[in-house]
């Protein structure tokens, strides 16, 4: 609360005291103005022209991206949200990041069913149709895959938000809670675990400890209000708020209530952190509060000149909602809170901003966010001093981009 109060005064006593010129030329003779364009003369498409409407020609370029050494097979692979080209904080589903281990499956409703066996009273196998009965909620949820930015662990290696910062998406879910589904099949009570699993070759079985089932979880079947894409796991998949993308189990086919973890590949050679001392970190589910400046931005340079810039970007934490994110446009040195966009929600994306006057000076750009915890996102070294050099997963270290004087970016470390 504090923090946004202040940032907000900041922000207009900054933008009064500069006196800001926002670009307001009157342009006069131009063309665009004066004549009358072929637009405006015929008629446009009719109404039945796309029953479903895709981006218009001219927003091509806004697409889900590979790395091109990443994506050797595309089957069991990963590709990049385009944040630095959206606004606001929803993911569309067709840019959000897609990782699958065995490919995307072509599962239809009538053909889907999700078993609950285990230690429960009653075994139970649901229809779509069932689980369309059971009372519903709406939630806007990241889901950031534990990889996100494992590439920069040693050293400034891609260049784009995209792909420094792009396996992450935010959606509106629709979505049973998963304890309702739990309480129908009655856990037992020496049911500590869930093991929940996919319908596709790979499974990518994962344990989830029942406190975690029992609370946030969603068994979600629409994503920004229609039926999730094939590619998300249609039709149902399983929402983990906070935590590592690799839990939400897409084409949700089975869960099974176990006494402990079932210590598949995925939670031990796969998602664990080995540290510098040899010993991995497991069971590293929740996503540290992190953030990143989407624009300017090494494929969003700075194209219209000095003055008013808006600095903008994306902070979020598994933990909680954000409370704060502060830019430096010197490194680290001096920070400035930002304007935090809208409520920030526990566990979702919040958008923020900073509207500067840019004098044409060379900027190394930050944002450090703070969660409801009081946790604050940590400089690179200072994650390295305590994860070593042989992580790939959980990397939430502050991002510095580097913009010249003729506005272009280029993603560095500073010491
Ligand atoms: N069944 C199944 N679920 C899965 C996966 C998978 O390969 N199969 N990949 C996981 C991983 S590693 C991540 S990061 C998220 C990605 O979700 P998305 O493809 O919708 O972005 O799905 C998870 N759920
Ligand atoms: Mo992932």
């Amino acid at each position: 609360m504090t923090s946004k109060t202040s940032s907000r005064r900041q922000f207009l006593v900054g933008a009064a005291s500069a006196g800001v010129a926002f670009p307001t030329a009157s342009r006069a003779g131009d063309p665009l103005i004066t004549e009358v364009q072929d637009w405006a003369i015929g008629h446009g498409d009719g109404v039945d022209a796309s029953p479903y409407g895709l981006p218009i020609s001219h927003e091509s370029h806004v697409v889900r991206r590979n790395v091109e050494w990443l994506t050797a097979d595309t089957i069991s692979s990963i590709n990049f949200t385009p944040i630095h080209a959206l606004e606001g904080t929803i993911t569309p589903q067709g840019v959000g990041f897609e990782r699958h281990h065995s490919g995307a499956i072509d599962l239809s409703k009538p053909d889907y069913r999700l078993m609950i066996n285990g230690l429960v009273d009653q075994p139970l196998v649901f229809t779509y149709e069932d689980i369309e009965r059971f009372p519903r909620e709406n939630h806007v949820y990241f889901c950031e895959c534990a990889a996100n930015s494992g590439m920069e662990w040693n050293g400034a290696q891609l260049n784009g938000a995209q792909f420094t910062h792009g396996m992450i998406h935010n959606m509106e879910y629709t979505g049973v809670p998963l304890r309702l589904l739990l309480e129908e099949a009655g856990v037992q009570t020496a049911g500590k675990w869930v093991f929940v699993e996919g319908a596709d070759a790979s499974s990518n079985g994962r344990s989830i400890p029942l406190d975690k089932a029992l609370g946030d979880c969603l068994v979600a079947f629409k994503a920004n209000g229609e039926a999730l894409r094939k590619e998300h796991g249609y039709p149902v998949r399983l929402v983990v708020p906070g935590w590592e993308g690799n839990l939400w189990i897409k084409w949700l086919r089975r869960i099974e209530v176990t006494k402990g973890p079932v210590e598949t590949k995925e939670e031990t050679s796969k998602y664990t952190d080995l540290l510098g001392s040899g010993i991995a970190r497991k069971w590293t589910w929740e996503m540290d509060a992190k953030s990143v400046i989407t624009a300017p931005s090494p494929q969003m340079p700075i194209r219209h000149g000095t003055g008013p810039l808006v600095i903008t970007g994306l902070a979020w934490s598994g933990r909680g909602a954000i409370e704060g994110v502060d830019i430096s446009l010197d490194g680290g040195v001096n920070w400035t809170p930002a304007r935090l966009d809208g409520q920030a929600r526990a566990k979702a994306l919040t958008r923020f901003y900073l509207d500067h006057v840019w004098d044409g000076g060379q900027m190394l750009l930050q944002s450090r966010a703070r969660d409801s915890t009081g946790y604050v996102q940590p400089k690179k070294d200072d994650l390295r001093r305590v994860r070593g050099l042989n992580s790939t997963y959980h990397n939430n270290a502050i991002q510095t981009w580097w913009v010249n004087a003729e506005g272009m970016v280029e993603n560095v470390e500073v010491a």
